[in-house]
């Protein structure tokens, strides 16, 4: 090989090592799932409340932290399960919100969030049933909360059976046991607010509040409320 040709491929070879130092990198820096918005401006006609409907898995079953719990968000245009948690939603408007609810739940540590707060009507339904409180010394306790602290909004989801063959991995099916959680609530005007669950559901983590509840996508994510066009 000339001179110049091994000039050439030590370049090319030390520009390939460059750029999988840099992919490296970046793959280190950048969370293991889709960090997207889902858009829910778009699905039904101006002014009409928006269906958002979303799942909490026991484990996500894939990506970067398959045993961790997680929220799932059905994307309005596909149908399909999507680890994207963060919302954009138009202001001013009503969010018909429905949660299939796969976890099992244990008894919350702050009995504040065994309240359904922020809600229009002040209540949800769960399975079809009326509920505003729930004591989660009863029954199978509250597995996650839905709540936005900017907007006093927070919902316990009550926990399935811990007895019942509780689905291992997410997107789960109703096949398995789960809980069908419904409320509705008025997006404010145009801002940026953040969601999270309150149950300290980090399995392994510090008091619970490690991994799953401090990463987005997971346990929190934003609702990015935008005019309504
Ligand atoms: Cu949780």
């Amino acid at each position: 090989m000339s001179k110049g040709g091994r000039l050439a491929t030590s370049l090319v070879l030390f520009l390939v090592a460059v750029g999988l130092v840099v992919w490296g990198v970046a793959g280190l820096l950048t969370p293991g799932t889709p960090g997207g918005e889902m858009n829910f401006t778009h699905a039904q006609a101006p002014g009409q409340p928006v269906n958002l409907t979303v799942q909490t898995v026991g484990a996500i079953g894939f990506g970067s932290h398959p045993t961790w719990v997680s929220y799932l968000t059905k994307d309005p245009a596909s149908g399909h399960w999507i680890q994207d948690n963060t919302w954009v939603l138009p202001a001013h408007t009503v969010i018909d919100m429905t949660v299939y609810q796969y976890d099992s739940g244990s008894p919350l540590r702050n009995q504040e969030w065994g309240q359904v707060q922020g809600t229009i009507g002040g209540s949800a339904t769960i399975n079809g049933a009326n509920y505003s409180v729930y004591n989660s010394n009863s029954g199978n306790g509250v597995g996650h909360t839905f709540s936005v602290p900017e907007l006093g909004l927070s919902v316990p989801l009550i926990g399935v059976s811990a007895n019942a063959q509780v689905c291992g991995a997410g997107p789960c099916h109703t096949s398995s046991p789960h809980n069908v959680i419904k409320f509705s609530f008025k997006t404010p005007g145009p801002g940026n607010y953040h969601w999270q669950c309150f149950v300290p559901c980090g399995l392994g983590y510090l008091f619970g509040n490690g991994g799953p509840m401090s990463t987005e996508n997971y346990m929190g994510g934003f609702l990015d409320v935008v005019h309504a066009s």
